[in-house]
Parts: structure tokens; C-alpha cells; sequence
């Protein structure tokens, strides 16, 4: 008998308390890969004509993944406030207001690939909110990754998987269609201790800030690693988890504090890297783990990946 997802309940400190969340996580995956499928059908693609926090277009499909997000959190009964990349302010659940649980959102990342078809993902991260009772606030999810409870990524490819960490390693479960559950696919994924690939959007080189050109060529040489670069964090991601390598997103004259957000995109990533055993981080010195969060959209430079090539390219 395949495990499911209910294979988490065991692990770490708050499996258990995790899985009706992650079980509503896995809910909507499931509805938002059935609305990828469709979308060209139901005139789901293209501009929804307004821009979120950022001043990024936002896309029709990124609102309505965002919608099926906050539904499916609220109807797990242990959520007490969603923060989304796509809102601007902090989505507090009424019904469950005094619940301990938030999550952190990137409903839809990646989601200009859709007009090629290309993979996207949903990204997350569960934390236990700072003050207890009263309604939720901003602050109570300004948590660092070092205090996260679990996070992880619905990959929308070829199939699709849930990738999660409860605390304790990582797993790899499989939208199996034909028993309707995610399975328990990838047991225990660690990163290759080296080879595999960078990732990273070289385009950028001659306007990253602080030499990371010159870090680059020189971990390259050192290396020999080979490029794959999908532009959509959740795929380019997934490749380096299995494969090995690093992918960075380093700040630039346009992103002077880097491009991925850091509650939606650095820490949920980071946690799942350092949980499968490489490095997660935002500066020579500094883990994205170990970064106080400060705003809701704040962002960071990044560089994640296996500890030999992230040595390489900030030693
Ligand atoms: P989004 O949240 O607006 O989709 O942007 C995040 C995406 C990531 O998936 C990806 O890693 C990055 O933007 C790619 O950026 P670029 O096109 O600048 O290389
Ligand atoms: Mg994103």
C-alpha cells in the first residue's frame, strides 16, 4: 500500500498538528492543477488587468489560485490569517481568528510561463503566529526560517508533486490520478553533495551588484557545473534538489535587494534545502534562515543549493 501524505503526521515536532493543513495544501494543488489544464479553455490566461503589491501584472489564474488557496486554508479549521504574495495585507481567517497556525503564500510562482506552457508552482510555509487570541496581525508573521514549522512547494509539471518538510528531512509525494492521492514518491531527498547544475538568470551578470559576476566564473571554473535556467523558482528549484548545483537570484541596479520574495519564495526554499542537507544562503555570511523578517513583501538575495557549490560561489 503506497504512503500518503499522512506518512508526515510522524515526523518532527508538529507533524501531526501540520497535516490537516498540508492535507488542504495538497487540496489546493490538486484544484489548481485541474485550473492550469483548463485555463486556455475558460479564458483563465492572460492580465486580470490590475498589479499587486509589487507593481507586477498580475495574471487571471494568479487570482484565482490565490482565491482557492485562502479557501482551502480556511476551510481546514487551524488557520488563522493567509499572507499571499498576491494581497497586500495580511488575510485574516474571522471564523478561526484565534487559531495558531499562518500560512505563508506564493499561490501561482513562475506564472509567465504559462503562455508557453511551461511548469509553475505553488509555494508555502506554515508558522506558529507570535501573540495568541487576539486578531492576527502583520507582525505575527514576520517569523524567521529558523522558526518555521514546515514548508514546501506543489510542483505543476509533467505531474504533479508535493514536496514538503515537516522538520524532519524532506519528502517527495506524486498526484497519483488514478487513486486520487499524492503518494509518497521521493522518501527522504537529499541534495547531491556536489555536480549538477547552477541556475540563475545570467542576463543579469553585467548589473549584479557586490562582484557576483566574478564569483560566478570563478565557481564555474572550479566546478565545471553546467547551466539550466527554467525562470520559474518552483521547477528550477526542484532540478536542484534532485540533481545538485545552486540557484541564485543575486540582487542587481534593478533589484537592489534581489528579486524573490522572502516569507513567499527564500525561506520556504531555504527550509526545505537546509532539510535536505545543503546551504541556504542570502550572503557569504548570512543564512536566509537566520534574516529577521521585516515586511510582508520584503525581498532578499539568495543562494541555495548544494554546500560545495554555494562554498564555491561565496567563499
Ligand atoms: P513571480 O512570483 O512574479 O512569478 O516571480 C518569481 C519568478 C521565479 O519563479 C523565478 O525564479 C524568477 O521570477 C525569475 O525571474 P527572471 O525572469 O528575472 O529570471
Ligand atoms: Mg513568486
Amino acid at each position: 500500500m503506497a504512503k500518503t501524505l499522512n506518512a508526515l503526521a510522524t515526523k518532527g515536532e508538529h507533524g501531526s498538528a501540520m497535516m490537516p493543513i498540508i492535507q488542504g495544501v495538497g487540496r489546493a494543488g490538486v484544484e489548481i492543477s485541474y485550473l492550469l489544464r483548463g485555463a486556455v479553455f475558460r479564458d483563465a490566461l492572460g492580465a486580470a488587468g490590475g498589479e499587486n503589491v509589487q507593481g507586477e501584472q498580475q495574471q487571471k489564474i494568479d487570482l484565482l489560485s490565490d482565491e482557492i488557496f485562502l479557501e482551502e486554508m480556511r476551510s481546514t479549521g487551524y488557520v488563522c490569517a493567509v499572507g499571499s504574495e498576491e494581497q497586500a495585507d495580511l488575510q485574516v481567517v474571522d471564523e478561526y481568528a484565534d487559531a495558531d497556525w499562518i500560512v505563508l503564500v506564493d499561490p501561482l510562482d513562475g506564472s509567465s510561463n504559462l503562455d508557453i506552457d511551461g511548469p509553475v508552482g505553488t509555494i508555502f510555509s506554515i508558522v506558529r503566529r507570535k501573540s495568541r487570541g487576539t486578531t492576527p496581525q502583520e507582525s505575527d508573521c514576520l517569523v524567521a526560517g529558523n522558526e518555521v514549522v514546515a514548508a514546501g512547494y506543489v510542483l505543476y509539471g509533467p505531474s504533479t508533486m508535493l514536496v514538503c518538510s515537516v522538520g524532519e528531512g524532506v519528502d517527495g509525494f506524486t498526484w497519483n490520478p488514478n487513486s486520487a492521492r499524492f503518494e509518497l514518491s521521493h522518501a527522504n531527498m537529499r541534495i547531491p553533495a556536489s555536480g549538477g547544475y547552477y541556475s540563475v538568470n545570467e542576463s543579469n551578470a553585467d548589473r549584479w551588484l557586490g562582484g557576483v559576476g566574478e564569483s560566478l566564473q570563478r565557481m564555474k571554473t572550479e566546478t565545471g557545473l553546467g547551466m539550466r535556467y527554467v525562470g520559474s523558482m518552483v521547477a528550477d528549484m526542484h532540478r536542484t534538489l534532485l540533481k545538485g548545483g545552486v540557484f541564485l537570484y543575486p540582487a542587481d541596479e534593478t533589484n537592489r535587494t534581489g528579486k524573490l520574495r522572502l516569507l513567499y519564495e527564500a525561506i520556504p526554499m531555504a527550509f526545505l534545502i537546509a532539510q535536505a542537507g545543503g546551504k541556504s544562503m542570502t550572503s557569504a555570511d548570512t543564512s536566509v534562515l537566520d534574516v529577521q523578517p521585516e515586511a510582508l513583501h520584503q525581498r532578499v538575495p539568495v543562494y541555495l543549493g548544494s554546500s560545495s557549490a554555494v562554498d564555491s560561489l561565496l567563499g
